[in-house]
């Protein structure tokens, strides 16, 4: 027998769901709601096999959310700004605008046909000026709040974009984007003070526990790096002068081993306290350092090197002279610069002194061989010894506690705090991105564009040369860059930057609810209703980059009053990857699988089945290992079983076959608790064995008329609708309801059907059959008296008179005599 016509069935109930508003988020006040985002995409191209996972897992939760009764804003919009658009467009030679919005219709007819049950009323793009203007607003907000300001410094470059990237876009010193090797090159930029937020943005971790992937908060957690430890105060004579210079140091207790000390080449101090003797050896050591990446630099297994700076460093406990080199395994932009090198307990140190010949003095005793010897530096606890009145301690507790006293008893040190975190660079010299709103005046200095003059709209540079050149293509628009200062009314400039996309990202789920609201980036109001966003899907590539920076953007808000919740996202899901053969899909293995060849040939429920079906949510998916053939025969095979179905909707269901009915509600539970704990691989299971067991019973038993069938097949609809909704519809259809199956109810639960082997107990009221439970065979006469009087057929059957006689001959047989 035939089975559905996929695309006929795509067809239709997409235009239905399109025409009926089916999924547009309700929200009259009487349900409780809910919010399921996903992480929007980049309009780069149509979609692909890894959109096809991604916005499938969120999908089965908001329409699981729906038959469950609950409001559901389940939103779609597009981050459209960055350099993949501007990169594109400048090799098509088209305006990244037109390649942009192209490329976002594209997508929508995409997202539509595969069935999501997006919003799509309240659908943004970042790129549109509705949007960006909240963006500088934004930005402008965070400036008045100390938050954002601009210094010069040394910045990650990518010669091929020609643009600054942020510590987290440089991946093993590539960049993310291109892949080209990042150099170093000093620029004045805007950032926002994300560190600022370190300790909360660690602390409130606590929130996310259990809810978030361990892995995500591990990997932020790191990347904030916190680090407790001291910083001390260590004199250098330099032939000019005598200075202070602090180190950071997370062993201030092995600060008598300390036998020589490094500054960051590229740091200030270095050039000013090198002698004369040493400064072409310095200048050139200096060079060579700049064009080393920070991720080489840091390597543990790369040769050390350094330069001798020609002075001396005073050791503030002992009063020793150690010798000050300038080394690049010392970073500028961490802690001070300046370390104190312990070659005994450090093994950077150790490998810098055996390279220089330098002291290597053990000052903690852990039993292990001598690091001098072995080259090997002892990190662990032991016994202090040439240690001053630390000798004779024997935990690193008590070694730090004492030392740090005594540095701050003699004013020479503190405890202290740091972290890795480096505040977030926001500056692009790119022209797709949002232009920062400030203006800049030789008497004014930086002048924030006034609220009613946002946005700054992008200047059309169509036919103009965007390839970069290392300033922003902005500068070239004069026009549209000069302007008269909003202070002074004398002649300015617009600052021509534009902002990091992650700014962008970073607030766009509150516009969310309230897309088209006019007095301020949202309406805090609908932000209260709606968030935080119950569960949130995308990809782990994005841990220390949106979803860090997005979670600092909401502590923002929070202080300013604006949202009252710390953490925005209270689950997150981090789906996995489509490969193929073994391998991330790519054009050069040729592997790539063509997400509308695959609907095209199987249908979008056959692709979205395999998908779910596949594994876990956060497993990859191997596509040769899948099936998407064997999905849509077993679609075609739970259609026709909603066919068969002979027994009519509203059939009483009671008086169908037991062992079916126990087989529904047991898989109906297994099917509720994997979506609820986001194992929908087995959901798919769980559906697949009831459409089997129900098959058994409609070609042997009471066959298609029991209305146990019926039952069975009901809940086969509803919960594959969640996965594969197109046939759903169809069999919704054929079971005889009105659409759409949408509009259903989630399946209850009977928990006396659970029961393994059950049997079914006849009840009587005046020796007629007025009901029917499922017991267990064990079940006490007592337990059994109560369910049967608390049965609805009983109680219509007793109609409010008394009970005279209650025989019961469990598990079988209750029998009711009322007065
Ligand atoms: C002396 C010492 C002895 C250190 C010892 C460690 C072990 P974390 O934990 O990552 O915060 N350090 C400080 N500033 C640095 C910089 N700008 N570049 C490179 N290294 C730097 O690391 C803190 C430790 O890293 C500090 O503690 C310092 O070395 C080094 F047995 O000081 B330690
Ligand atoms: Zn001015």
């Amino acid at each position: 027998r035939p089975g559905y016509d996929a695309a006929a069935a795509q067809q239709r109930w997409q235009a239905y769901w399109e025409e009926h508003d089916t999924f547009a988020a309700r929200d009259d006040g009487s349900r409780e709601r809910r919010y399921m985002l996903d992480m929007f995409p980049y309009p780069s191209g149509d979609l692909h096999m890894g959109h096809a996972e991604a916005f499938v897992m969120g999908d089965v939760v908001a329409r699981y959310w729906r038959l469950r009764g609950f409001d559901v804003l389940h939103p779609i919009g597009w981050d459209s700004f960055g350099l993949p658009a501007e990169n594109a467009a400048i090799q098509r030679n088209t305006n990244p605008a037109v390649w942009t919005y192209a490329n976002i219709e594209t997508q929508a007819t995409s997202f539509k046909r595969y069935g999501l049950s997006f919003d799509w009323s309240r659908r943004l793009h970042t790129s549109d000026p509705e949007y960006y203007r909240w963006t500088q607003w934004l930005f402008l907000m965070f400036r008045d709040r100390g938050l954002a300001y601009r210094k010069a410094s040394f910045v990650n470059w990518c010669p091929k974009d020609q643009t600054v990237l942020a510590n987290e876009q440089v991946v093993a010193g590539l960049c993310e984007r291109c892949g080209t090797q990042v150099t170093k090159r000093q620029l004045t930029q805007w950032y926002f003070k994300i560190t600022e937020y370190a300790d909360r943005l660690l602390s409130d971790m606590d929130q996310l526990q259990g809810a978030w992937p361990d892995r995500v908060l591990t990997m932020q957690k790191n990347w904030i790096g916190r680090s407790e430890g001291a910083f001390v105060d260590f004199t250098i004579e330099t032939p000019r002068e005598e200075r202070v210079v602090t180190v950071f140091t997370t062993r201030p207790d092995t600060l008598y081993g300390a036998t020589f000390f490094v500054v960051a080449p590229e740091a200030a101090l270095a050039a000013e306290i090198v002698t004369d003797d040493q400064r072409a050896a310095f200048e050139a050591y200096l060079e060579a350092t700049n064009r080393a990446t920070e991720i080489e630099r840091q390597s543990t297994d790369r040769p050390k090197t350094g330069v001798f700076l020609g002075v001396y460093a005073t050791n503030p406990v002992n009063g020793e002279k150690i010798p000050v080199y300038a080394a690049d395994y010392v970073l500028a932009d961490y802690g001070t610069g300046a370390v104190m090198a312990v070659p005994a307990h450090d093994q950077r140190d150790l490998d810098f002194a055996r390279t220089y010949g330098l002291d290597v003095r053990m000052v903690v005793d852990t039993g292990e061989p001598d690091p001098a010897e072995t080259g090997v530096a002892t990190s662990g606890d032991g016994s202090y010894v040439n240690s001053g009145q630390l000798d004779g301690l024997t935990d690193k507790v008590a070694g730090v506690g004492a030392i740090i006293s005594q540095l701050e008893a003699d004013g020479v040190g503190q405890g202290a705090v740091t972290f890795r975190l480096r505040d977030w660079l926001l500056s692009r010299q790119r022209y797709w991105g949002c232009p920062i709103p400030i203006i800049h005046c030789a008497a004014c200095g930086e002048v924030p564009v006034p609220e009613d003059q946002l946005p700054v709209v992008l200047p059309d540079l169509r036919g103009q040369d965007l390839a970069p050149k290392g300033t922003s293509p902005l500068a070239a628009a004069t026009d549209w860059v000069n302007v008269d200062c909003p202070q002074c009314g004398g002649p300015a400039t617009r600052d021509t930057d534009t902002m990091d996309t992650f700014v962008d990202s970073s607030w766009y789920f509150y516009r969310y609810c309230s897309p088209d609201y006019a007095d301020g980036p949202f309406d805090p109001d609908d932000v209260r209703r709606w968030m935080p966003v119950g569960q949130y899907v995308g990809g782990v590539e994005h841990a220390i980059l949106h979803l860090l920076y997005m979670r600092f953007f909401n502590k923002v808000l929070y202080d300013a009053g604006m949202v009252d919740f710390v953490e925005p996202m209270q689950r997150l899901l981090n789906q996995g990857q489509v490969i193929n053969q073994g391998k991330a899909m790519s054009k050069s293995l040729g592997n790539g699988v063509d997400l509308g060849v695959q609907i095209d040939e199987f249908g979008v429920d056959a692709i979205r089945l395999t998908v779910v079906f596949a594994g876990p949510p956060e497993e990859d998916i191997d596509w040769a290992d899948v099936s998407p053939g064997g999905s849509l025969r077993f679609l075609h095979r739970a259609y026709r079983l909603a066919c068969d179905v002979a027994a009519p909707p509203g059939v009483d269901v009671s008086t169908g076959d037991p062992g079916l009915r126990h087989q529904t509600h047991r898989l109906l539970a297994d099917i509720e608790q994997s979506v609820e704990t986001q194992r929908f691989n087995v959901t798919v299971a769980r559906i697949m064995e009831l459409v089997n067991v129900t098959r058994k019973v409609v070609d042997s038993g009471a066959g298609a008329a029991d209305p146990a069938v019926r039952e069975a097949a009901e809940v086969v609809t509803i919960a594959l609708s969640l996965i594969a909704p197109y046939v759903a519809e169809e069999m919704w259809e054929a079971l005889g309801h009105a659409p759409s199956v949408a509009q259903a109810s989630w399946p209850v639960v009977q928990e006396t059907l659970l029961i393994e082997d059950a049997v079914t107990c006849v009840l009587q009221v005046q020796g007629k059959v007025r009901g029917r439970l499922q017991v267990a065979p064990t079940i006490s006469e007592d337990e059994l008296r109560a369910l049967a009087l608390a049965d609805e057929g009983v109680q219509r059957a007793l109609a409010g008179r008394e009970v005279r006689t209650v025989i019961v001959r469990a598990p079988k047989l209750v029998s009711i005599v009322p007065v």
